[in-house]
């Protein structure tokens, strides 16, 4: 099985509702091996680059304000099948869809603010990757327990 890099984002809804934690411990108790962390505050420049897909859509502007309201945590995740596992612990983007036991399930009644992004393709995680971490702030350390998780 393919090992691949997934880009993730904790919305600004984790950290304000002290949840960080409990966020992180899931995607750690999945496997998934954490090569990239930092908390920063997206600019607008860089929140429209991410969202460039959507520019022009009914939700574009709010989703703009919301990702720019307070600081995120961006994450790179690294694992067998990294993209597709990851949305699936995420859970479906409306949180009306999204299944309990998924993040967007237990922790999200909005689609607008539905706390966690992750990165849909290989090309978008290479992009998302690119344009939120420089190569030197991600860490590719050797894992001794890699063969139990
Ligand atoms: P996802 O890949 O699951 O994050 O979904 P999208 O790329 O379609 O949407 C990106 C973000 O836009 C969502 F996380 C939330 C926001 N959005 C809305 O606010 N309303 C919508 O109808 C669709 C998306």
């Amino acid at each position: 099985m393919a090992t691949e890099r997934t880009f993730a984002m904790l919305k600004p809804g984790v950290l304000s509702r002290r949840v960080v934690g409990e966020i992180i411990s899931k995607i750690e108790r999945k496997g998934f091996k954490i090569i990239g962390l930092k908390m920063i505050s997206v600019t607008r420049d860089l929140a429209e680059r991410q969202y460039a897909e959507h520019k022009g859509k009914p939700f574009y502007l709010d989703l703009l304000d919301y990702i720019t309201s307070g600081p995120v945590l961006v994450m790179v995740l690294e694992a067998d099948q990294a993209i597709k596992l990851f949305r699936l612990l995420c859970g479906l983007t409306s949180p009306d869809q999204a299944l309990p036991g998924t993040i967007r399930g237990d922790y999200a009644l909005h689609t607008s603010t539905n706390i966690v992004h992750a990165s849909d393709s290989k090309e978008s995680a290479a992009r998302e990757i690119g344009l939120f971490f420089k190569p030197e702030e991600i860490i590719d350390w050797e894992d001794a327990n890699q063969k139990w998780i």
